[in-house]
């Protein structure tokens, strides 16, 4: 696909049940690139398997395996979807014509579909750091992020350091400092369509989770 304008990464800790749906629905003409941070389930086999280019990354956190993601494309879009079925790849190509209106990054703003079991901890943590976004950094977000889009040279010049749960925050927290126009749409969220939660789904999770946000926000 030489003229393929956007990659998609896809951390993946794990998702061999979800990945295969996952995969089949990226938009034509997009790249899927797994980022396998060294899970246990066959995911690597199953993604390539089902069309997607792999990359391994052997430190831990979903951070570190977005930004390996983001540093293996070669195209000048780069998206980011999470792998367990919850979030629906067909909703990016909105995101990237945001990009040809003027954004510098497009993100989703999850929107739970009928069915969904959304932890409340995991709301009331989103709610208050959207909120800190708002007020401190001037954002006009009320998700962290969990899809989007940018231009990879840009992205990677932002020097994003945090490797855990805090990257997709600090990212954002950075790309305001650098005067960035961010729009925000919302897209659909559902259940993970297999395997296990690693965040959310977990007050244990949760709590980590919490820590790493915080860090990057405060
Ligand atoms: N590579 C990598 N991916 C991770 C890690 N933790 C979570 N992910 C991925 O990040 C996405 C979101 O994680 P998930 O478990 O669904 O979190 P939840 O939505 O809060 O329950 C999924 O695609 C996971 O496979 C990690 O440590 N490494
Ligand atoms: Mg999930």
């Amino acid at each position: 696909m030489p003229d393929c304008p956007v990659t998609v990464v896809l951390p993946c800790l794990n998702e061999a049940a979800s990945l295969p749906g996952v995969l089949a629905a990226i938009p034509d003409g997009y790249r899927a690139l797994v980022v396998d941070n060294n899970s246990t389930d066959g995911t690597a086999e199953v993604a390539r398997r089902h069309g997607a280019d792999v990359v391994s990354e052997a430190r831990p956190g979903y951070g570190s395996a977005v930004h390996a993601g983001v540093v293996a494309s070669t195209t000048p879009l780069v998206a980011v979807i999470d792998a367990d079925g919850s979030l629906d790849p067909r909703d990016l190509p909105k995101l990237v014509d945001d990009l040809g209106s003027g954004a510098d990054m497009a993100i989703g703003r999850r929107r739970a579909v009928k069915g969904l079991t959304w932890p409340w901890h995991a709301r009331v943590g989103t709610a208050a750091v959207c909120w800190r976004l708002r007020r401190k950094h001037g954002l006009p977000v009320h998700d962290i992020a969990p899809m989007r889009v940018a231009r990879r040279e840009a992205l990677l010049a932002l020097g994003v350091q945090d490797r855990r749960s805090g990257y997709p925050l600090e990212l954002l927290v950075r790309a305001a400092g650098a005067g960035w126009r961010v729009v925000e749409r919302d897209v659909d969220y559902g259940p993970r369509t297999g395997g296990k939660s690693k965040v959310s789904g977990s007050l244990r999770g949760s709590v980590i989770a919490a820590v790493d946000f915080w860090r990057a926000i405060s």
